[in-house]
């Protein structure tokens, strides 16, 4: 498999997920700074310019909950993912929440132009990030969280990906103290050592 991701980007759920997997991968890395993500070569590999993609075989895998619940069922022997099917679709769920309205709320604070050429509706989409993505996090941390994992005990796939997404709490101007659940998770996950090697990797 190759697995085309960026630094200080949501590609760092899958990468985690990679490694508990122990999942054999090549890391390709894109570089923002110079657009490779627009480059011809990327876009034969993804067409929407976005980081992450999978490449497995010939086939190319894209969106962080499919490519998530792909290397779940790929290797299940990680257990990442329950085997129930309403308790995985739940894991779904979630993580159709981080990729659909999380990160999108975070995405209008660097990438309004995506929605808007104005530029007084750009920064006022940016204004109003730390009260959106705050409004996500609320909804987290008093109706999902279970603790000390998202879905209790056990480690999943949802785990890495908020982990991922909650990193960029106080850039989005949102205080981790008002989140103390999901504060706890995120210095938790700090130190496992799959995100240890994940965030060594990603920027070597
Ligand atoms: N829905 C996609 C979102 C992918 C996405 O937007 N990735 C960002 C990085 S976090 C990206 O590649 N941005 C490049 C750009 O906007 O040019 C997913 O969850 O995988």
């Amino acid at each position: 498999m190759q697995f085309f991701y960026t630094p200080d980007t949501c590609a760092l759920a899958s990468l985690i997920c990679l490694i508990e997997a122990e999942a054999p991968f090549e890391l390709c890395r894109i570089d923002f700074a110079s657009e490779q993500q627009k480059s011809e070569a990327y876009l034969r590999i993804n067409p929407k310019a976005r980081v992450p993609a999978l490449k497995v075989g010939s086939e190319v895998l894209t969106e962080t909950p499919a490519i998530l619940a792909y290397i779940a069922q790929a290797f299940p022997e990680a257990a990442l993912a329950p085997s129930d099917a309403l308790a995985f679709a739940q894991v779904q769920a979630f993580n159709s929440y981080l990729c659909s309205t999380l990160h999108v709320a975070h995405a209008h604070r660097m990438r309004g132009y995506r929605w808007a050429d104005d530029h007084s509706a750009i920064e006022a989409m940016k204004a109003k990030v730390p009260q959106s993505v705050a409004a996500c996090y609320t909804y987290i941390e008093q109706a999902v969280f279970e603790g000390p994992f998202v879905f209790g005990d056990a480690f999943t796939i949802a785990d890495p990906y908020l982990f991922t997404i909650a990193q960029w709490m106080e850039s989005d101007g949102v205080d981790p103290a008002g989140f103390p659940k999901l504060a706890a998770h995120r210095d938790r996950l700090r130190q496992r050592p799959s995100v240890v090697r994940a965030l060594q990797e990603e920027t070597t």
